[in-house]
């Protein structure tokens, strides 16, 4: 840092420098901050559990930790069911609040019950910078990092840039926050925020409230960065008020003065409806442009557009009118809070009244955990990832757009500016929310006496193997840029019921890309070769789910060979112990093959001396040496074979 931006802060180096266990404040060096809070949702909290267990810690040391139901609850045998159980016994023995099925989206919940301003927050779900909106710093990891957080271990991460994306004016009629963080997205494309922190500045702030500032931080994880975060002020205030949670409250702005790295302005006023097309958030056309394309399927909800404000605007649009006959309109309101008090304020009727198909509060269609579109259909969704397949139809093109635009298209029957339907409704919100907490359950006071209750689907989570000196391979498989999780280790009703059996799931690893992919490395298997996955750009993007590095691990692949990870999954591969290689001055385009055995020659060795790595093509010849950029820590941990390994010995 320069000495006077050392006095004059940005708003993430105030609450990083308040959280400071170890390191400096410079972009791009390794440091450690206290975490005050957790949270987990069902599909890849089981995960985390079962490793938090595995350390062998009586309760857990965070402020404040919740487990939620929300991803899995589409009970289409006993899996999920079972998964729920573990989580609430679970929950009840080690320190953990545990919010039931039925009580909402985790992001959603969180915010409004939970988040705080200044505050650390960790989550096992990448969408966890939603509560960013209320000016605290929440981050999306992996599981593992939650067992360490949990364990009372500070978080360690690379110091991000800090970005400022400053907001100017107001938003016209009809334009709302996800016309702004698709804007952004459009700027700055999925990779345009990895190694930042897009802090929010500029007079625009203060013209919108928490719930819109959290779809903005929300689908900030879209752009890859660490996380996003809003000012806490008057709005912020006024917010945690109508949640009778004004203690929690304190303000937080950058200093004046305070240095970025860079600058995006918006303006606000200069802004109007826009759309992510297929099948990448970035692909953004204004919707005036896709105006008239036929609609077969409208999703309004997920914890990017769930706030009472945003689903009353969606039951004002389409109060007394019929949804078009082409179309299946679905809403998941985010949160209990929300359906209850849309329940008492008759929006919730409207809807109904006008054909919707009411869903109860979860991620639902989001995952693909039912709802899927018919085949080759358009479906248009307020949620924050369009990748090909998610909704669980292979060909369905899906759409990310604002609840304005998906409930007036939804009436239309056809991609419909909402512009056109002339004087916007108008939302008044209740100076007090409907506050209630009974669905969520506090730790038992007397955790000795609560059973946990595992259900035969799970199973023990696979160790890993420390690094060895050498290493024979194959290249497996060889893919783009932009590779999602969602490729890698998909989701959908089928899939993610099998979250917390690696042995089950690792059966569908990259089965949407290469569905022969498990099949044909049988073989390898047999002789006890390892695997290796040769990808571009951004490899790894989307979700924080640790499956989609544990389930290739265990089907024995050691080393992903891309020009640039996404950060989470990057974590997770280093903590699974799967090496993340880049080629660094090498240029590999053409040189490996899929079916070409690799041989590490000195694989151990390299690691501990911080690389290079040496790899050599035994089919076709010749020698690689790739970078493997590491802190130390993250060496140590790929040595030990995994982060369980390196924590528990
Ligand atoms: C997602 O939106 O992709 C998920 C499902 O919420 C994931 C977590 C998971 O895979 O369980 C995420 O965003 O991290
Ligand atoms: Fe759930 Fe979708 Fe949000 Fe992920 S993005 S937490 S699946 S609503």
């Amino acid at each position: 840092m320069t000495p006077d931006s050392k006095t004059s802060l940005t708003l993430a180096e105030k609450i990083i420098r308040d959280h400071l266990v170890s390191g400096e404040m410079n972009p791009g060096s390794e440091i450690a901050i206290r975490v005050d809070q957790t949270l987990t949702q069902d599909a890849t909290g089981t995960l985390a559990y079962l490793e938090f267990e595995a350390l062998g810690i009586p309760r857990v040391k965070t402020e404040l930790s919740v487990s939620y139901v929300d991803h899995n609850t589409l009970q289409t045998g006993f899996e999920n069911a079972d998964d729920h159980l573990f989580l609430q016994t679970f929950a009840a023995r080690y320190g953990i609040y545990f919010s039931r099925p039925g009580n909402g989206i985790c992001h959603q919940v969180h915010l409004e019950r939970f988040g705080k301003p200044g505050a650390v927050l960790l989550g096992s779900d990448s969408h966890t910078p939603t509560g960013g909106g209320l000016g605290m710093l929440a981050i999306g990891v992996g599981g593992l990092e939650i067992a360490a957080a949990l364990s009372g271990r500070p978080f360690n991460l690379v110091m991000p840039e800090i970005f400022l994306v400053r907001l100017e004016n107001r938003l016209p009629p009809w334009v709302s926050a996800k016309d702004v963080i698709l804007k952004v997205l459009a700027e700055i494309g999925v990779k345009g925020g990895v190694g930042k922190i897009l802090e929010y500045g500029g007079a625009g702030v203060e013209t919108l409230t928490v719930p819109e500032r959290a779809t903005i931080t929300n689908m900030g994880a879209e752009t890859g960065a660490t996380t996003s975060v809003f000012p806490s002020d008057e709005l912020t205030k006024d917010f945690l008020s109508r949640q009778e949670r004004a203690g929690d409250w304190r303000e937080l702005s950058a200093d004046p003065g305070a240095r970025y790295s860079g600058e995006l302005v918006i303006d606000l006023a200069a802004l109007e409806p826009l759309a992510a097309c297929p099948h990448s958030p970035d692909a953004v056309r204004t919707v005036k442009e896709l105006a008239g394309t036929p609609v077969g399927q409208v999703c309004i909800g997920s914890c990017t557009n769930s706030s009472l404000a945003d689903l009353m605007t969606a039951a004002a649009i389409l109060k007394g009118k019929t949804v078009h006959p082409g179309v299946s309109l679905v809403i998941s309101p985010g949160s209990r809070q929300v359906m209850e008090m849309m329940a008492a304020n008759g929006a919730l009727a409207d809807l109904i009244a006008s054909g919707a198909r009411i869903l109860e509060s979860a991620c639902g269609p989001c995952i693909g955990m039912g709802q899927s579109p018919s085949s080759g259909a358009v479906s248009l969704r307020t949620y924050n990832r369009n990748f090909r397949g998610r909704s669980g139809t292979a060909d369905a093109e899906v759409y990310l757009v604002s609840p304005q635009t998906a409930a007036a298209s939804s009436r239309k029957g056809e991609i419909f500016d909402p512009r056109e339907l002339g004087d916007p409704p108008k939302i008044k919100l209740p100076i007090r929310f409907a506050v209630d907490d009974s669905l969520i359950l506090p730790p038992s006071p007397e955790p000795e006496t609560v059973e946990v209750i595992k259900g035969p689907n799970i199973t023990a989570i696979p160790t890993g193997e420390p690094l060895p000196g050498e290493m024979t391979a194959a290249v497996w498989l060889e893919v783009g840029n932009n590779i999602t999780t969602d490729d890698i280790m998909p989701a959908g009703s089928k899939i993610l019921p099998l979250r917390s059996n690696i042995a089950r799931i690792s059966r569908y690893v990259f089965a949407a890309l290469d569905p022969g992919f498990v099949e044909r490395t049988e073989y390898e298997r047999r002789l006890a070769r390892r695997g290796v996955i040769v990808a571009g750009e951004n490899y790894g993007q989307g979700s924080s789910r640790e499956h989609a590095a544990l389930a290739p691990y265990y089907l024995g692949v050691r080393a992903v060979i891309a020009r640039s990870f996404a950060r989470i999954h990057r974590s997770n591969l280093i903590n699974f112990g799967i090496l993340p290689l880049t080629p660094g001055e090498e240029e590999i385009s053409g040189k490996l093959r899929v079916g070409d055995e690799l041989c590490f020659p000195s694989l151990r060795r390299e690691v501990e001396e911080g690389g290079p790595v040496t790899i050599r093509d035994m089919t076709r010849g010749g020698e690689l040496r790739l970078t493997l950029e590491l802190s130390p820590r993250e060496r140590e941990i790929l040595l030990a074979g995994g982060l369980l390994r390196s924590l528990s010995g």
